[in-house]
């Protein structure tokens, strides 16, 4: 095993995320491949961590003063063994090759679990959308579209929103896709209601992240009644996650976004999350503006140098993180503990690093990684691939059931997976089990292609 990660790591020097991503995986299917001796001569892992392809295309756009830009465009379509392509666009600075291929393969394992027929993939750009107007946005989504749409398909490959990507740039995509291909299918899922969307997709991945948390507190007799959960970002997942807490009879007390974060001691009631809503969804805005409307509440700048986030040092029952990758280290990890904070269900893609997990286990944590945890988000993608094919919509509470039963679902899917390995309790040994072996099996069952 160390030499095939080794040969992963040589093929691909510099893709840290990448490499974090795999190694974590490979870890915990050790005792998978052990037992099956089969897997080793399929040379399984090799191929699940090798993407099916990779595009990686220029994207140039014209900003509002007639100056042209150039960005970098990806789409890596990682795994299709148990159904088309399906996960989401990232636009953020940040972007590159190792960050979408760490997500892509997060995807793989993410979409095995929901239940539903879907492969895994991701693509993204590194442009900012931030300061940009509607009409720069428009013109990169159009550019942008003019090279995916070659690639992309219903039955194909289905992207969706992730940072940076939310109803507006969804919108620009399907309707340059659709002029180019002369159909209108359901190519993309976080559409908009009024054509083709699901109710709840915009709710799902935050709902889903409380309904997962809500589950692991049950296996332990536990409720979220009372409960003080620092919830970090201020997006569209830390939103709706703030939402269910405040549903579930819980207490937010933080919000954060790349500039620091805010600490409200009072909680974050449903009147001041429709402000949050609106400050970031419309206005755009900052997440320091919420003291300038709540003064009470303490804004702190974000410190790279201070080495730990803040955020993570207030007193507190359960931490959603639902910022960005490896957002919570090592010391941030002592930390939560230390503040009395006994579960984590992560929001975000890998918010936690491996040193970070480490010290949630050792410390018998409830802890929720991401691909089990936020994979509500791509599962009402299913649904709303499922209600484009039957030209139907359910109802509010319908798509919420079900998103509520595959939660539960996945979550009994890890208990059961990590039992099955003498595991019991590690949630990260369960998800990774149980979505790789689903993947393997379909992937031997179709030979070797
Ligand atoms: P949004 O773009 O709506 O919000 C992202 C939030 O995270 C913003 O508050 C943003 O702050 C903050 N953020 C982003 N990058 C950084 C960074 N490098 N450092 C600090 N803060 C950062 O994205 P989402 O809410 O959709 O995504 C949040 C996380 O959830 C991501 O990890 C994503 O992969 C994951 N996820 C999303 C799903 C979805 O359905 N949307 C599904 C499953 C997982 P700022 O405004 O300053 O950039
Ligand atoms: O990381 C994720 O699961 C997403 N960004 C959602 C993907 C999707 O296809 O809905």
């Amino acid at each position: 095993m160390e030499q095939i990660f080794s040969q992963i790591i040589q093929r691909d020097p510099g893709q840290k995320e990448f490499h974090q991503a795999v190694q974590e995986v490979m870890e915990s299917v050790r005792p998978v491949l052990e037992r099956n001796p089969e897997y080793r001569r399929q040379a399984v892992l090799e191929r699940i961590a090798e993407p099916e392809r990779v595009l990686m295309f220029r994207v140039p756009w014209m900003d509002d003063q007639g100056q042209v830009h150039v960005n970098r465009g990806f789409r890596v379509e990682m795994n299709s063994a148990i159904g088309p392509y399906k996960g989401g666009l990232r636009f953020h600075p940040s972007v590159n090759l190792s960050i979408i291929k760490f997500l892509a393969f997060e995807q793989v394992f993410k979409n095995s679990l929901t239940t539903l027929q879907m492969g895994g993939g991701k693509g993204g750009s590194d442009f900012n959308p931030k300061g940009r107007t509607d009409a720069e946005v428009m013109r990169f989504c159009q550019s942008f579209m003019a090279e995916l749409a070659r690639h992309i398909g219903p039955n194909t490959d289905v992207p969706a929103g992730d940072i940076g990507v939310g109803a507006r740039e969804i919108g620009y995509l399907f309707g340059m896709y659709k002029k180019l291909r002369n159909e209108f299918t359901g190519v993309l899922t976080g559409k908009s209601l009024d054509w083709g969307g699901s109710l709840i997709r915009p709710e799902a991945t935050g709902y889903g992240v409380v309904f997962f948390a809500a589950e692991m507190l049950a296996h332990v007799g536990q409720t979220l009644e009372g409960k003080t959960c620092l919830v970090s970002g201020s997006g569209n997942v830390a939103q709706y996650t703030a939402e269910k807490i405040l549903q579930l009879g819980g207490r937010v007390v933080t919000f954060s976004d790349s500039s620091g974060y805010v600490f409200d001691e009072d909680g974050v009631d449903r009147e001041k999350l429709e402000f949050v809503k609106q400050l970031k969804n419309i206005r755009r805005g900052r997440i320091h503006e919420y003291c300038d409307r709540y003064p009470q509440a303490i804004f702190t700048e974000a410190d790279p140098e201070l080495g730990y986030n803040q955020l993570w040092t207030h007193k507190a029952d359960c931490a959603m993180p639902c910022a960005t990758q490896n957002e919570i280290n090592e010391r941030d990890a002592g930390n939560l503990v230390r503040s009395g904070v006994s579960l984590i269900s992560e929001g975000a893609n890998m918010p936690s690093t491996p040193a970070a997990a480490e010290v949630f286990l050792q410390e018998g944590v409830l802890y929720g990684p991401g691909k089990a945890a936020n994979a509500g988000g791509v599962a009402v993608s299913g649904l709303e691939m499922a209600q484009n094919s039957m030209r139907l919509s359910w109802p509010r509470e319908e798509v919420e059931g079900r998103l509520k039963q595959i939660m539960k679902s996945i979550h009994t899917t890890c208990v059961d997976a990590a039992a099955e390995y003498g595991l019991d309790g590690n949630y990260v040994a369960g998800a990774n089990i149980a979505g790789f072996v689903k993947v393997v099996n379909a992937m031997l069952d179709q030979g070797l292609v």
